[in-house]
């Protein structure tokens, strides 16, 4: 099983969507390791996005996850990562398929609802700079001999 970080953004918070969101996820199948309403400061956002330093949007982005709380979660499964991007969807929400997240709920770029890691190396990444080691929680899920053969 692997773990991937998932966070639904300040715009989808203020939406009232973290129920539908967060409902998805656990209709998949997944299981939720660690979850909280955080509200991130300029220096957390910063690294996050560090990948994005040099672009144009860098800034705007830094300043939008910092604009209200986040709902930020650490979800387990098997091929979390490829799983989960999938269901969120491309991230341009207008070209974002229906039935994906991004697709059914978002129309801008700047307003795409959800971040999800991109691989497990980022994954680790986010999950130590979001999530204390004593946050995440080690449980078995009685459904899994359903979801997974
Ligand atoms: P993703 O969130 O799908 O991993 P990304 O890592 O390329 O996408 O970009 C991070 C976020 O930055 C993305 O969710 C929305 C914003 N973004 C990406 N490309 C952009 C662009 N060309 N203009 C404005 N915002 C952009
Ligand atoms: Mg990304």
């Amino acid at each position: 099983m692997e773990r991937t970080f998932l966070m639904i953004k300040p715009d989808a918070v203020q939406r009232n969507l973290i129920g539908e969101v967060v409902s998805r996820l656990e209709r998949k199948g997944l299981k939720l390791v660690a979850a909280k309403l955080f509200q991130a400061n300029e220096e957390l956002a910063k690294e996050h996005y560090a990948e994005h330093v040099e672009k144009p949007f860098y800034n705007k982005l830094v300043s939008f996850i910092t604009s209200g709380p986040v709902f930020a979660m650490v979800v387990e499964g098997k091929n979390v990562v490829e799983v989960t991007r999938t269901i969120v969807g491309e991230t341009n929400p207008t070209k974002a398929a229906p039935g994906t997240i991004r697709g059914d709920y978002g129309i801008d770029l700047g307003r795409n609802i959800i971040h999800g890691s991109d691989s497990n190396e980022s994954a680790a990444r986010e999950i130590s700079l979001w999530f204390d080691e004593s946050e995440l929680n080690d449980y078995i899920l009685n459904d899994e001999k359903w979801v997974y053969e």
